[in-house]
């Protein structure tokens, strides 16, 4: 049987990472496809070069040309730009508009049966606008957030509690970074929900409430760190989970930008939401029911979602 094959538009940090990846978890054959000749060619054959250390078995391509994606099972979308210190996600909006517009129609030409996994910023939006250029199905759509914010929010758990990482999962919602929604009651430490250990007095509100501010800012502390761009190995990693979790039906429960018509009282927008993700892309959206904070956290991430949605359409008139 013939390997799956990933395209990955967008050959910068996040996807010469994502390449990697890919390869060494021998997910599929890599087409990495840039409009920068040289870099995705390069790329590739850096990390090809990495095989016989690794010892996997994936061939890597790179290309300036959309006839090679052809095919694609997957295709994960990077193209753009990132942030600079001092810029926000939606600083990005005008500039990576015009890129979802031609990365979607590259897409609906080339690989209209991929599953599609967004990771341009701002991230609720391009998913949106990628899907309406593509006219791909909704449910083979998604954008890549929910992974990374609860990622975070792990990693500082466990730093917090001192526990192995394993053992810690988070529950966010929302749209991505700023207006994320973390619900600490489904969060846990070893099925313990957060607000039990603080009552058990393993941490304080105070610290808590500290943690979820620096998972909101995760994205804007690593952009002030490295000064000329933004975060790639985590970001890479998410999506690779995604990626897999569709390759290989594993059908697992992920928070992601999705489309929701009618879930979460919804009319018709993407935004993060729990998941999960098979072999048909999207198979489910988990529809909970939010108590009234969050709820009111979750109205305030719909609207920033909702205002970007209309910028996008104050800009580009086929989006109207
Ligand atoms: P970068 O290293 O600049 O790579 C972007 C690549 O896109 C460059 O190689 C460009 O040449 C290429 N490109 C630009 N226009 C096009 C086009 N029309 N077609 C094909 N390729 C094009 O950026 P990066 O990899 O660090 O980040 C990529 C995007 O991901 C940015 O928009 C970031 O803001 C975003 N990002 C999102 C998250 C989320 O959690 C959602 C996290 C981190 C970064």
């Amino acid at each position: 049987m013939a390997r799956p094959k990933i395209a990955l538009i967008g050959a910068g940090q996040i996807g010469g990472t994502l390449a990697h990846l890919a390869a060494i978890k021998e997910l599929g054959d890599v087409i990495l496809f840039d409009i920068a000749d040289g870099t995705p060619q390069g790329k590739a054959l850096d990390i090809a070069e990495s095989g016989p250390s690794e010892k996997f078995d994936a061939a890597l391509k790179g290309t300036t040309s959309y006839e090679d994606i052809a095919g694609a099972d997957v295709c994960i979308v990077t193209a753009g730009v990132p942030r600079k210190p001092g810029m926000s996600r939606d600083d990005l909006l005008g500039i990576n508009l015009k890129v979802m517009k031609s990365v979607g129609e590259g897409i609906a030409a080339n690989a209209p049966d991929a599953f599609v996994i967004c990771i341009t910023n701002p991230l609720d939006a391009m998913v949106w606008a990628l899907r309406e250029f593509s006219g791909l199905p909704h449910q083979k759509v998604v954008g890549m957030a929910g992974v990374l914010d609860s990622a975070r929010f792990r990693h500082f758990l466990s730093l917090e509690f001192d526990v192995s990482m394993r053992d810690v999962s988070a529950f966010v919602l929302g749209g991505h970074g700023d207006t994320m929604v973390p619900l600490t009651r489904y969060s846990t430490v070893a099925g313990i929900p957060l607000p039990d250990l603080v009552k058990m007095g393993w941490t304080s509100q105070e610290k808590l409430d500290e943690i979820v501010q620096r998972t909101r800012d995760g994205g804007a502390e690593i952009v002030g760190l490295l000064k000329t761009g933004s975060a790639y190995y985590a970001p890479a990693t998410s999506a690779i989970e995604m990626a897999e979790a569709y390759l290989k039906d594993q059908r697992r429960l992920l928070p992601c930008a999705a489309w929701c018509d009618g879930e979460f009282g919804l009319d018709g927008m993407y935004v993060g939401v729990p998941t999960i993700i098979g072999a048909n892309g999207i198979e489910k959206v988990v529809d909970i029911k939010l108590e009234k904070d969050e709820q009111a956290m979750f109205d305030k991430s719909v609207e920033a979602v909702r205002g970007l949605v209309s910028a996008c359409k104050g800009i580009d008139d086929s989006l109207a």
